[in-house]
């Protein structure tokens, strides 16, 4: 880097630095790199691990005392280490949310967008805005910027689920806003499960209707309606990249469901290997079922049913499935904001026949 200028020139550079100033030519490459210079690494967790955490902090805090939520939050081990705290990529948080029986999670709202994707259990519930939304495993659930929130438990199980949030995109622009209700739950003002009985037909609505834009109208999205639309996919020809792959929409604009965070469901059916490609927006995946393999920048990472894994900014990446049945993956991406931002472009592999070499195998933490 700086080895090419002479002592004359170097002591130049501190000269300049004192006043909070700096030469471009010793820093231009850094700064402005052929490509992705990403610290975000191809990693997986191990869902017993997460889920043996996650259950003992239900011993140790409650959601009130945990400063509103109780959750486990996923940490990406190249983001740590530049210094970057609760992020899986550079614009992705995941955490894993616990919520006990009788429990509530206070009403708030965020300017971060909230994505959920139900994991365990049954009988509790989101307030979103005025409605109460049940969730059940499977089902995906939206949680718009800035609308009021609060969880209930009216169930006798334990209840886990997936949150994703744009936080530390939030972060990294200065856009973070917070405000708690001045009720620990905010008042009801519409039916149970409204927007699902008004909006879940996806291509129809009730007449009159002018809804439009956003946020989406439609805020759960019924695990039995993802299958559906995956297994009316099974009678065509797979992506040859993503398998049998949908992705959550708003209904009213045909947009990603949230603006900043996109989400996909994602079957491969057995014996099913993908070919390689990357794009620039990052993932963070879920195992909804089965067991497989991804290779990541030719690090495989084994898979079954429950783990979470990353798949880094242009990060080549390819799935197989290595079980008997269908394996479905859940992901959440930022591709709406790098298509926002007229940033986003993908690359197919070209090489041999469109497979990766693996050059290391994963070893997770158990
Ligand atoms: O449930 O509102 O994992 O505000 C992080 C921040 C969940 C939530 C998270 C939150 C929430």
């Amino acid at each position: 880097m700086s080895q090419q200028w002479s002592s004359e020139l170097l002591a130049f550079h501190d000269e300049v630095r004192r006043y909070n100033l700096g030469p471009l030519w010793d820093v231009i490459h850094e700064i402005i790199t052929p490509k992705p210079d990403t610290r975000v690494e191809p990693y997986l967790w191990k869902w017993p691990v997460i889920r043996e955490r996650v259950m003992r902090s239900g011993e140790l805090i409650t959601p009130e005392r945990g400063g509103e939520r109780r959750v486990i939050f996923l940490e990406n081990p190249g983001l740590k280490a530049a210094g970057q705290q609760a992020a899986v990529t550079r614009t992705l948080y995941v955490g894993i949310q616990l919520l006990l029986p009788g429990e509530i999670a206070p009403s708030h709202r965020h300017s971060q967008s909230a994505v959920r994707f139900i994991i365990e259990g049954e009988g509790a519930y989101t307030a979103v805005e005025g409605e109460k939304i049940f969730m059940q495993r499977g089902d995906y659930i939206l949680t718009p910027a800035w609308t009021w929130h609060d969880h209930g438990h009216e169930g006798d199980k334990p209840m886990i689920w997936m949150d994703g949030l744009d936080s530390p995109f939030i972060q990294l622009i200065d856009a973070s806003f917070f405000e708690p209700h001045k009720e620990k739950r905010q008042p009801l003002s519409l039916p149970d499960n409204y927007s699902v009985r008004r909006y879940g037909n996806g291509a129809l609505r009730p007449l009159g209707d002018r809804h439009h834009g956003y946020p989406s109208p439609l805020t759960v999205y019924p695990w039995q309606h993802t299958v559906a639309a995956m297994e009316s996919l099974k009678s065509l020809p797979p992506d040859p990249h993503d398998g049998y792959a949908v992705e959550y929409i708003n209904p009213a604009n045909g947009q990603s469901a949230d603006p900043r965070i996109g989400a996909v469901m994602q079957t491969l059916t057995p014996g099913m290997h993908t070919k390689a490609h990357r794009h620039l927006s990052s993932a963070v995946y879920h195992v909804v079922e089965g067991r497989g393999r991804s290779v990541v920048n030719g690090v495989q990472l084994d898979w079954e049913k429950g783990d979470f894994f990353t798949v880094p900014p242009w990060a080549w990446h390819e799935h197989a499935n290595t079980g008997d049945g269908d394996a479905v993956l859940f992901s959440i991406n930022d591709r709406p904001l790098m298509e926002l931002l007229e940033l986003e472009r993908t690359e197919a592999y070209s090489e041999g026949d469109g497979h990766q070499a693996v050059r290391e195998v994963f070893a997770p933490l158990t």
